[in-house]
């Protein structure tokens, strides 16, 4: 394995399964049991507002259930241990990243543990339940709090930061998403563009974008990351 200065890591719902988390697009996951027109667009919000606050209560207050899993774990490990600098951009709204010790982590798509008001702008931490009623910590704002995430149709978060790092990056490894959804799903053609980085898949199965990458790993994350992330530390 050769060495790398800037390892950029896009995960995806997969890597939080066996935690326990329901990925979007698999067999039994959220959008089997949800029309996404009515739980994740602004729209859907705008008709539904407590159907919608339901959908991510249900979600926040799961997320108290379950905890970091070996892959979490593993890339908390190579942020680390390595002397390469390693950035997570995850497509997750839980934080699980962060409580397996991560620190370097951008939330592309947002974050469950934070409510966004529509008043003043501000995204603030957000532990319990969005009520009809809940006040904005920053403003005081009263009814006026949101999921702090990215929905069908809303531009997701920190894009120029992610546009450099793509393009400053020498490894850039995809863990535990479909491909389904943009932008993410281009950034390994992004990556491939610039022709600097190694790019490698690491998933259950094939994803859309397989071919992009120069080289895939397939299993359950809690088993092939750590495998990887040991690859990457000892060189070998
Ligand atoms: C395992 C495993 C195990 C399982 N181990 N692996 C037509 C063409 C192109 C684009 C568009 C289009 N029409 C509309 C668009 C844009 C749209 C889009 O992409 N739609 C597609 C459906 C086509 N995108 C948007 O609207 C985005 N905004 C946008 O484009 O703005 C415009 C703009 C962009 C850039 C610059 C300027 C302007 C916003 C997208 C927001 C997505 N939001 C959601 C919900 C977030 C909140 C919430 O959590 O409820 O984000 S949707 C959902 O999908 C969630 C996820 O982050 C996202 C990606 O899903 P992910 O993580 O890949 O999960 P799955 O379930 O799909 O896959 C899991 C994978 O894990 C599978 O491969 C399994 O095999 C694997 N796996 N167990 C390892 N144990």
């Amino acid at each position: 394995m050769r060495k790398f200065e800037e390892i950029v890591i896009l995960t995806g719902a997969g890597i939080s399964a066996e935690s326990g988390l329901s990925t979007f697009r698999d067999a039994g996951g959220l959008w089997e049991k949800h029309r996404i027109e009515d739980v994740a667009t602004p729209e859907a919000f705008a008709r539904d507002p407590e159907g919608v606050q339901k959908f991510y209560n249900l979600r926040r207050r799961h997320l108290d259930e379950v905890a970091p899993n070996a892959a979490h774990r593993a890339l908390a490990r190579l942020e680390a241990e390595s002397d390469s600098r390693v950035t997570i951009i995850t497509q997750n709204v839980d934080d699980l990243h962060e409580r397996a010790g991560s620190r370097n982590v951008l939330h592309m798509h947002g974050e469950l543990k934070k409510a966004r008001c529509l008043e003043c702008g501000r995204a603030s931490r957000w532990e319990d339940d969005i009520e009809p009623t809940s006040a904005c910590p920053a403003c005081g704002a009263a009814g006026r709090l949101r999921p702090h995430v990215v929905w069908f149709g809303e531009i997701p978060l920190e894009l120029d930061r992610i546009d450099r790092l793509l393009g400053a990056c020498d490894l850039f490894v995809s863990i535990g998403t479909s491909g389904a959804v943009y932008p993410a799903a281009g950034f390994v053609s992004q990556v491939r563009a610039l022709g600097r980085a190694h790019t490698v898949e690491l998933n259950l199965e094939p994803s859309a974008g397989s071919h992009f990458f120069h080289e895939a790993r397939y299993g359950p994350a809690g088993t092939i990351v750590p495998l990887f992330v040991e690859e990457l530390l000892t060189g070998r």
